[in-house]
């Protein structure tokens, strides 16, 4: 992806999961907004943007974070937001080991706490220990925890697929960890 891309992708990421307000923007409840709002309020910032490239930019994310709806005129993020919204997805029965990707200076709080959501909706768990390790490199030197996904599903804990097949969740009790 060029760097002009990546950084109108980056940009994406904060105003569809974060900040609409910084460029005013409006989520309906869902996340959504109308690709044209998108196009309009970035080209209001000086940002050179068309449908077109906002299609390049949504199929070819590293991570598929945007979503378009069946007729290309709705986008939002499909995870990862720290705004409010309901992403109505549908529960899903997880495998039996999920991973999550940390680093050391979080292990005596997630260690006492269990995992938590910090500022995001959810708590983020990975299919894969090599996602995992990237998770956590984005915060230091990466450390991969095991969760019992199944065993939590079994006891009544709610488990999420996002679009593009992040596991989310509410709450991992530290019963369920391990190392
Ligand atoms: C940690 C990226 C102390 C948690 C990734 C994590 C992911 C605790 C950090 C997505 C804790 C939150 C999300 C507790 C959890 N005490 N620390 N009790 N419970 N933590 O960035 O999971 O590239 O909000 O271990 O790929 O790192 O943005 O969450 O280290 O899918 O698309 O608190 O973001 O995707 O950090 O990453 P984050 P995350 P994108």
């Amino acid at each position: 992806m060029s760097q002009q891309l990546n950084h109108i992708s980056k940009l994406m990421s904060l105003v569809l999961r974060h900040q609409p307000e910084k460029i005013g923007l409006q989520l309906d409840a869902h996340g959504w907004t109308p690709v044209q709002a998108l196009i309009d309020k970035l080209l209001a910032k000086g940002i050179a943007v068309n449908e077109a490239l906002i299609q390049t930019i949504v199929a070819t994310n590293d991570k598929q974070r945007f979503a378009l709806n069946d007729d290309k005129t709705m986008i939002r993020a499909s995870q990862g937001h720290s705004i409010d919204v309901a992403l109505n997805l549908p529960e899903s029965m997880p495998p039996n080991i999920l991973y999550h990707g940390t680093t050391g200076r979080f292990l005596n709080s997630i260690r006492s706490n269990g995992l938590q959501k910090q500022n995001r909706q959810h708590v983020h768990l990975s299919a894969t220990v090599e996602t995992a390790v990237a998770v956590g490199s984005r915060h230091g030197k990466p450390v991969v925890l095991h969760i019992q996904a199944k065993a939590m599903f079994d006891e009544g804990y709610k488990f999420y697929l996002s679009d593009n097949k992040v596991w989310l969740t509410d709450f991992v009790p530290i019963a369920y960890i391990t190392q």
